[in-house]
């Protein structure tokens, strides 16, 4: 896998995430690939809807649906794309693992979410944040503009309480702020900035992949891959690695009934 970035563009992007809690790295990602995507997630979204959709468990009008490890979403050339894993590997560990792979998809009807953060905090009582253990790595399979639901989030956040972080927010000291994206833009998010969905006023759903990367040592088991056995043999060593504590299942056709992912927001 090639770098399209130098070392030192991968460290102002690294140092951009530590410090803002976000980066975005503009056309990175191919949109023929992406509009592959676009086409086998609609009739997963669909079944999606029909299975659970009256769960609503993101909001109204709004779905976080888990894409199998299958063509065309177990693709190398996003999840171990260099340039991404080099800033990964920065933040989280040369040990990181890949730990979930899904997306979050506002239709026509959906509203604001509370804002939030993706994650708990690792020690509560101390009100201190770490350095960083869990990353999203967002990407749209649509462009996203101010009209179809674009993620809002706020710069800095992630290394203060939740508590703190809304307090800036009402003085005023911290803003909310939406990213319109590109089809083949990248965010690289540290989950614990505060952020929330906003409403699509499209008739054109808009879904957002999701691939977490986290600190080996973290466990939620509200995400994980199913790797079949049969890719195993297909995955480079550096697949082996990263997906290395996930389940590996000897067919994808045994969905559980409903996301295992419900509770999202901390
Ligand atoms: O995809 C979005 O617009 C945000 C969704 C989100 O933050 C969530 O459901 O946790």
């Amino acid at each position: 896998m090639t770098h399209r970035y130098t070392p030192q563009e991968i460290e102002t992007f690294t140092q951009a995430v530590l410090n803002d809690g976000y980066c975005l790295l503009s056309d990175h990602f191919s949109p023929a690939t992406l509009k592959n995507w676009q086409e086998a997630f609609k009739p997963l979204l669909e079944e999606h809807i029909a299975r659970e959709g009256s769960l609503r468990n993101r909001g109204a009008a709004r779905y976080y649906v888990t894409l199998p490890f299958d063509a065309p979403f177990a693709d190398p050339s996003i999840y171990e794309d260099a340039d991404i894993l080099a800033i990964v590997e920065r933040l989280v560990g040369e040990d990181a693992v890949m730990c979930q792979l899904a997306t979050d998809t506002p239709l026509l009807g959906s509203d604001y979410q509370d804002v939030h953060r993706d994650t708990l905090p690792l020690f509560p009582e101390t009100d201190r944040e770490t350095p960083p253990y869990q990353l999203a790595v967002n990407f749209p399979l649509v462009d996203v503009t101010l009209e179809n639901g674009p993620l809002e989030i706020t710069r800095g956040t992630h290394m203060m309480s939740k508590t703190e972080g809304l307090r800036r927010m009402e003085s005023g000291d911290v803003k909310l702020e939406p990213i319109p994206m590109k089809l083949g833009d990248v965010m690289i998010r540290d989950v614990r900035g505060l952020h929330r969905g906003t409403p699509n006023h499209t008739e054109i759903p808009r879904p957002m992949v999701v691939i977490g990367y986290s600190r080996r040592w973290l466990f939620r088991p509200e995400v994980s891959i199913q790797v079949p056995r049969a890719a195993l043999d297909t995955l480079s060593q550096r697949a082996r690695q990263l997906l290395r504590f996930n389940p590996v299942v000897e067919s994808l056709d045994n969905k559980p009934e409903a996301e295992v992912y419900q509770t999202f927001a901390y």
